[in-house]
């Protein structure tokens, strides 16, 4: 049986990439940090009672930031595969904490990185490095592929860079199949709540519901290249499969703005919006409602523009290329945009239905 370690095992990609893991009949470790509330809602259900025989599903409490701690437990796990999914993944929040997500997203690269080394298991362990889309920013070309040139817009952005260099770095230096996943936006029913897409979904089902009045934003005309997480941890596993080690984009090819997003996350509940005025004075007003359940006024005001959404530098347009995944790697897709609004429409409406 193949050993998996997978840091950020309580994140929405590790929760789908553990379920897919044991399923493929690995031996999934995870790492996941001490916090003094329960952090582990999205994978209690993979939870396996370690006094029984035949687990499949270990974790263990550890820290990007404390190299000793991750020495350890790649000295005990010997994993044949890493997935290094832990970070401060909120581009904003770098913002507020640009030292810390350094220290976290760059420099917690190199300690996996190095302590593969260290403890002699170049030859063994393959290392999957989370790299995004954001590399992109400040947009060069579009679509963005493998070979399109990096601009950082945020203190995130530019530590996920060091990050991607030095996986590149010690896999031409140590001969290490050490690879970059470079993933676009991908979102789910589990996506972190402060994300725009969950935000939308969270806030358009409590508004239908009569549990909220309204929805602040940011940006509305950010553009996106969104898929669904399901189909991008299976994207992450087929690349530590391959022969090689190569880098790879993950995307849809498909992008949309974010008030797009919102119009189309009223329309799942037949409520019908319209956007009027500009900038920070854009409001979003209710024109239709085809379903009584929902009791929303007609010409109700419910989205307005907040500017502390906005960010200091903005990553306007993002749309990649997956040509050189759906070659080579044969990865398809389940999800298109629409699919995707569905499931986390239904999710969030069922959610607050039974609060
Ligand atoms: P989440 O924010 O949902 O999960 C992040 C995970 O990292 C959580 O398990 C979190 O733990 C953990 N973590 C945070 N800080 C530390 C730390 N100091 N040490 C160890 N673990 C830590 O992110 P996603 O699942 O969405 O993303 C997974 C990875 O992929 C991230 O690296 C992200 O930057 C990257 N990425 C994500 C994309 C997306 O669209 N989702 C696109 C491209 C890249 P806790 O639960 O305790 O907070
Ligand atoms: P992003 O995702 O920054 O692309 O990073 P996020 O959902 O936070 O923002 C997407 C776009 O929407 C705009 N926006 C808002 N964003 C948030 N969070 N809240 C708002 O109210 C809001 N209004 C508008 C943003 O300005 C932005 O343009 C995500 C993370 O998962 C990263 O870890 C990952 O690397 C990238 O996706 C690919």
């Amino acid at each position: 049986m193949k050993k998996a370690l997978i840091t950020g095992v309580t994140g929405q990609d590790g929760a789908y990439l553990a379920e897919l893991l044991l399923s493929k009949g690995y031996i999934v470790h995870g790492i996941k940090r001490r916090s003094s509330l329960i952090n582990t809602a999205r994978i209690d259900h993979l939870y396996e009672d370690l006094h029984e025989d035949g687990v499949r599903f270990v974790m263990h409490y550890g820290d990007l930031s404390d190299s000793t701690n991750i020495i350890r437990i790649i000295q005990e796990v010997q994993p044949d595969e890493i997935y290094n999914l832990g970070a401060m993944s909120h581009v904003k929040v770098s913002f507020d904490e640009p030292e810390y997500t350094a220290q976290v997203d760059g420099i917690g690269t190199l300690r996996i990185l190095e302590a593969v080394r260290l403890l002699g298991l170049t030859q063994k362990t393959k290392i999957y490095q989370a790299s995004t889309s954001e590399l992109y920013g400040l947009v060069q070309e579009v679509p963005q592929s493998e070979s399109t040139p990096f601009y950082p817009r945020s203190p995130y952005a530019v530590a996920k860079m060091y990050a991607y260099w030095i996986t590149v770095n010690y896999r031409e230096a140590y001969n290490m199949f050490a690879v970059n996943g470079i993933l676009f936006n991908h979102e789910s029913p589990l996506r972190g709540e402060t994300f725009v897409t969950r935000k939308i979904t969270r806030g358009v089902s409590q508004i239908a519901l009569g549990l909220q009045d309204k929805l602040y934003l940011g940006n509305l005309d950010a553009q996106r290249d969104w898929g669904h997480a399901k189909d991008y941890v299976e994207a992450m596993w087929l690349i530590l499969q391959q022969d090689t080690p190569e880098d790879f984009v993950i995307a849809t090819g498909v992008t949309t703005k974010v008030r797009e997003f919102v119009r189309m996350a009223f329309a799942e509940l037949a409520i019908e919006i319209d956007f009027e005025g500009e900038g920070v004075n854009e409001i979003g007003v209710v024109r239709a409602c085809g379903n009584p359940l929902y009791q929303v006024e007609l010409g109700k005001k419910v989205v307005e523009v907040d500017e502390r959404y906005f960010r200091p530098t903005e990553v306007d347009l993002l749309i990649g290329d997956p040509t050189k995944s759906k070659t080579k790697l044969g990865w398809q897709p389940i999800y298109d945009l629409a699919a995707l609004v569905k499931d986390m429409m239904q999710a969030d409406i069922k959610l607050f239905n039974s609060k």
